[in-house]
């Protein structure tokens, strides 16, 4: 991963959802400007989600998904509906693509999955090339047609506008108060990258200043010096978890000690 690389979390998540041939894998080709993901006139091409990551301004880095038909899931609607979920539990925004006018039961059927996890949706009406003329947009429904390239510009506009779903994570700096000390150890060893910190380091950094909290930087070795000149107790310690027994040793047990891979985890 690149120093410059946005990590999965901060990225704004958009599904495409719908049913099988609607069209979904079509416009997130469209839209990424690339064929990430096979099109055909067979239905239930793509079976696993496919995802890409694109700068889409004014949200940013976003991911985009696209995802297996709604009925490509066989009869049981209940594994359907689990299914698509779990996807859903991911997106901060979701595309609903039908090549039909007027929902049917199915997708009226997701469209309320969608509605109950409150996640901020567009119904985009795909092909309608196939129609005498296109409708004018409402409010959150879009016509477009994406082999004619046609209300492609005014669906990325309107993704823009949508508030996404996103909840703010934190790094590390929902542990601390403005003012905090947090001890940051990490060795460097053979498996430090030279002349760089590894990205957690960097994250836990960041997030700390931007907390106006106080990130000391030390190594295993000169942890407990660290730990003897300091006036104010800090509040936390964070070590490399290689170093985890050892730094375990030199904490005193009333001060909170993890390591950066357990906040990782959690990001
Ligand atoms: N006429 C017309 N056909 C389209 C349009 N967009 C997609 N298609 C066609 O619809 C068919 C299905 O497209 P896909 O993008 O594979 O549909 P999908 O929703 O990803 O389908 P699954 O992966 O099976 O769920 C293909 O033959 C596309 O060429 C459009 O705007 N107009
Ligand atoms: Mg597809």
């Amino acid at each position: 991963m690149s120093l410059n690389d946005t990590v999965s979390a901060e990225r704004i998540h958009i599904g495409f959802f719908g049913l099988r041939n609607a069209g979904k894998s079509s416009l997130v080709n469209k839209i990424t400007n690339q064929e990430m993901s096979l099109v055909s006139d067979i239905k239930g091409t793509t079976t696993d989600p496919v995802k890409k990551s694109m700068e889409l301004l004014p949200l940013g880095p976003v991911t985009i998904i696209d995802t297996p038909g709604f009925d490509d899931y066989g009869p049981l609607g209940e594994l359907r509906v689990k299914r698509t979920k779990k996807m859903l539990n991911i997106c901060d925004i979701s595309i609903l693509v039908t090549e039909n006018l007027k929902l049917t039961e199915e997708e009226i059927e997701l469209l309320n999955v969608i509605k109950d996890k409150n996640i901020p949706y567009l119904i985009v009406h795909n092909k309608m090339d196939l129609l005498g003329s296109i409708p004018n947009n409402l409010d959150n429904e879009i016509y477009i047609s994406t082999n004619n390239n046609i209300g492609i510009e005014e669906l990325k506009i309107a993704i823009g506008k949508l508030n996404p779903n996103k909840k703010e994570i934190h790094f590390i700096s929902d542990f601390v108060k403005e003012g905090d000390t947090v001890i940051l150890v990490t060795p460097i060893d053979s498996s430090a990258p030279k002349g760089r910190m590894i990205l957690p380091e960097q994250l836990a950094i960041r997030d700390l200043l931007d907390k106006n909290a106080i990130a000391l930087v030390t190594q295993v070795e000169t942890l407990k010096a660290t730990l003897d000149n300091l006036k104010n107790k800090p509040v936390m310690v964070v070590t490399d978890s290689q170093a985890f027994s050892s730094v375990m040793k030199i904490v005193p047990i009333d001060l909170p000690l993890t390591s950066f891979s357990i906040l990782m985890a959690r990001y």
